[in-house]
């Protein structure tokens, strides 16, 4: 299967469903890689800036547990300013590996870390960090005292629960024994403060919401109106997420693959989860992998977590 046959099998699966979903993964085209950057620098979404402001504030600790010589393998492309600052504050790291599905994005952090670092062995893998890793890819000869799976940034909020246990499953194995998983976690907080995280004043996280529409047109050629569509940010309690919404303003429909959707005003399709979690319900989540939560830091907002698991 192509990956636009892929695409194509996803949008009419979630799009038949009720309620009507599309997957998240596909928000994150080039354009919406962008916006998702330009989220990033909002004065509303203040995810970005508390993660930066832990790194600044307990990074002489995380140092101080991670130890020499580690060898660093992050889930993502890496060449963000939080990477940086935990190899320029680590002692003697041996290696880092970014795992990242965008041969662009990787190209970009392997130079961009190479000629920042140039002791430290930068070993890139083009692989969707959501499957199984090749051994082999993270293998280092001799092998490092220890590997440090990096996470930050909170994107395991955008897995639901049981998916989210798989994968920490998987970090841990990567991790091994003598290893450990550092981890973003973003903090429950008061729901009015989170809808304006993600639906910010100057409208960039609707544009990023409405964008998946958009490659809906120009990838699938659907046949949709885009000004019946409104973005919405809604607190779902119970499941403790912030869930992205497009809602249609008014009766209409979605025609693409030789289906229509016929949806009706108020009628929405759920394109992403955001799961926040209280240091104790992200220690408990990462007990149902088998991993231990051995120290957890908060930005001085205290708005951001960040965990170190061990096995
Ligand atoms: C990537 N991830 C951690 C973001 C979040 O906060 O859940 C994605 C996002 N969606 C809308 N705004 C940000």
């Amino acid at each position: 299967m192509t990956a636009r046959e892929r695409f194509l099998a996803d949008v009419l699966d979630g799009l038949s469903s009720r309620p009507r979903t599309l997957p998240c993964k596909y928000l994150y085209d080039a354009r919406g890689s962008e916006l998702f950057e330009a989220i990033c620098e909002t004065d509303d979404y203040y995810v970005t800036r508390a993660d930066l402001a832990l790194h600044e504030a307990h990074l002489g600790r995380i140092s101080e547990l991670i130890g020499p010589e580690a060898h660093i393998i992050e889930f993502g492309s890496g060449a963000g300013i939080k990477t940086r600052k935990l190899l320029a504050g680590l002692e003697r790291p041996r290696a880092y590996t970014p795992i990242e599905i965008s041969a662009a994005a990787l190209r970009a952090s392997e130079r961009e870390l190479s000629a920042a670092f140039p002791d430290i062995e930068i070993r890139a893998v083009r692989a969707d960090y959501t499957r199984p890793i090749a051994a082999e890819d993270l293998s280092l000869d001799p092998p490092a005292r220890r590997r440090v799976v990096y996470f930050p940034g909170s994107t395991i909020s955008n897995f639901e629960h049981q998916d989210a246990t798989g994968f920490l499953e998987r970090m841990g194995r990567i991790a091994g024994p003598e290893g450990g998983i550092l981890i973003g976690v973003d903090l429950l907080k008061p729901v009015d403060r989170l809808i304006r995280a993600y639906d910010d004043s100057e409208g960039v996280t609707a544009r990023f919401n409405l964008n998946l529409l958009i490659r809906l047109r120009s990838e699938l050629n659907a046949e949709l109106e885009l000004d019946a569509f409104a973005h919405e940010a809604r607190f779902n309690e119970p499941f403790r997420r912030i869930e992205m919404h497009l809602v249609a303003r008014r009766d209409t429909a979605i025609r693409l693959g030789g289906k229509e959707f016929r949806l009706t005003a108020g009628e929405s399709i759920h394109t992403e989860n955001s799961h926040k979690y209280s240091a104790p319900d992200f220690k408990a989540l990462a007990a149902t992998a088998g991993l231990r939560s051995a120290e957890v830091w908060k930005d001085p907002a205290k708005l951001f977590s960040m965990h170190w698991l061990v096995p």
